[in-house]
This record gives C-alpha cells, structure tokens and sequence, in this order.
C-alpha cells in the first residue's frame, strides 16, 4: 500500500470525479476531497490542471489527470486489482471504459440539449449506445462475477438516469441486463457511499435550473404532478 498523501480535485455532479471516488472508498483509500466551482475556477487549479477539468489527482507533489487514469493508479497502488489480468482481458476493460466515456459526453449533450430536435437526436444516440452496452454486458458486475473498474466506470451514469426518470420515462430502463446491473450496482456499499440519498433530487434541481428543452419537460411534468 502506498503512503502519499492524496487529494481529489472534485465537483460533487462530475460524474468522472465520482468513478475517483467510488474506487477510492471501494478500496478504502485515505484521502482529501477538495470541492472547486467549475464557474469560477481558482488560479491554483488552472496552474496544475492541463485540460481545466476535473478530477485531478494530487500524488504528493505530482498531479494527475482524466479519471481512467486516475482510477487505474488508484487500482495498482492498493491490493485486489480491479483490472483482469489477462491483455485481452483488460483491454476489452479498457475499451468499455472509454465507451462508457463516450456515453457520458452524450448523456451530458441530452441533458443540455437547447432544442427539441437536438434533444431527440441525442435521445436516440443515449439509448443506442445502451444497446451497445446491453449487448456486451455480463452479470451481476459487468464483467461478470466480480466488481471492475468497468463498473466503477459506468456507476455514475445510473444516478443522472435517476435524476431522468423523475421527469418522465425516458425507456432507460428497457434493456433488461443494463436494468438489472445498475439495481446490483446500487446496492454495492463504495457506490452508495459514495452517492448521498438525495444525489438524484439535488442533480434534477440543478437541471432545473438550466435552460433546457429538458428543464421545460421538467417544470411540464411539475405541473402536471400538481
Ligand atoms: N475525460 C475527462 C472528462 C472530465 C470532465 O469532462 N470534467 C468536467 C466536469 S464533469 C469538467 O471539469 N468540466 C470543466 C470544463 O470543461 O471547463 C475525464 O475522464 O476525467
């Protein structure tokens, strides 16, 4: 086990900080949270942070950035890899990861999406990549029998889906293994740890608070609830 002191540059809704936070509670790694508003970045993170995101991982004196990254060096430097260690293994490991990055972009693009055309657009292109997923996804963990970085990886995603399903139904919940992995993933104790209860609620006031088509859906569904 290492013995360097470290500190994860955060934003409490990223959800690329909290694949960091899942593996560092998962391996129950001592560290500092250091929580930075992304509107008003301070001068000190724009001086160690090439890309001016976050996370970033502080290593003693070191820094480093994008969350793969930082979730791999976490896994080696602690017992219990979560990595398998066959090559073609992990590099299907590897492969998924980055799609599950790709999915988030998209997922951040729906959320966001000004338009209704550009809404539906990004609708289809979400629930295509979970087909993807659907497709090569094992259970109970996504590899299979045991907890991966792959699933540290995609676990964040299900929180915003949560977040979705408030406001309407969206047919996130219709590939059968995908539904069934993100249950098995919200109850392994690092992920609940890692999300307060009211992660959802606090992520839908946020997306309320954008101008959206869908934050208009939102307060339409509001509306209706009343
Ligand atoms: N590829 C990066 C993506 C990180 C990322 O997009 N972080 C967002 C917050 S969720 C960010 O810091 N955005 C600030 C900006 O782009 O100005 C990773 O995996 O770490």
């Amino acid at each position: 086990m290492h013995n360097l002191s470290l500190e994860l540059v955060s934003h409490y809704f990223c959800p690329f900080v909290q694949r960091a936070v899942i593996l560092l509670l998962e391996k129950e790694i001592p560290h500092q949270l250091t929580h930075i508003d992304l509107m008003n970045k301070p001068d000190w993170f724009l001086e160690i942070s090439p890309l001016g995101k976050v996370p970033l991982l502080k290593v003693g004196s070191e820094v480093l950035f994008e969350s793969s990254v930082i979730c791999e060096y976490l896994d080696e430097v602690t017992p219990g890899a979560l990595h398998p260690q066959d090559p073609l293994e992990k590099a299907k490991h590897r492969a998924w990861i980055e799609f599950a990055s790709t999915t988030l972009v998209v997922m951040y693009d729906f959320l966001n999406a000004p338009t209704k055309e550009v809404f539906e657009q990004k609708h289809q292109e979400l629930m295509s990549k979970l087909t993807w997923i659907e497709r090569n996804l094992d259970t109970p963990y996504f590899g299979g029998k045991s907890f991966s970085l792959v699933d540290a990886a995609y676990a964040p995603m299900f929180y915003y889906f949560d977040a979705l399903d408030e406001i309407a139904d969206f047919g996130l919940a219709k590939a059968p293994k995908v539904n069934n992995w993100r249950q098995n993933l919200r109850s392994r104790p690092s992920i609940q740890r890692a999300f307060a209860k009211d992660y959802a609620q606090k992520l839908l006031m946020m997306l309320d608070q954008r101008d959206s088509h869908l934050s208009g859906l939102a307060r339409h569904s509001k509306t209706l609830s009343k």
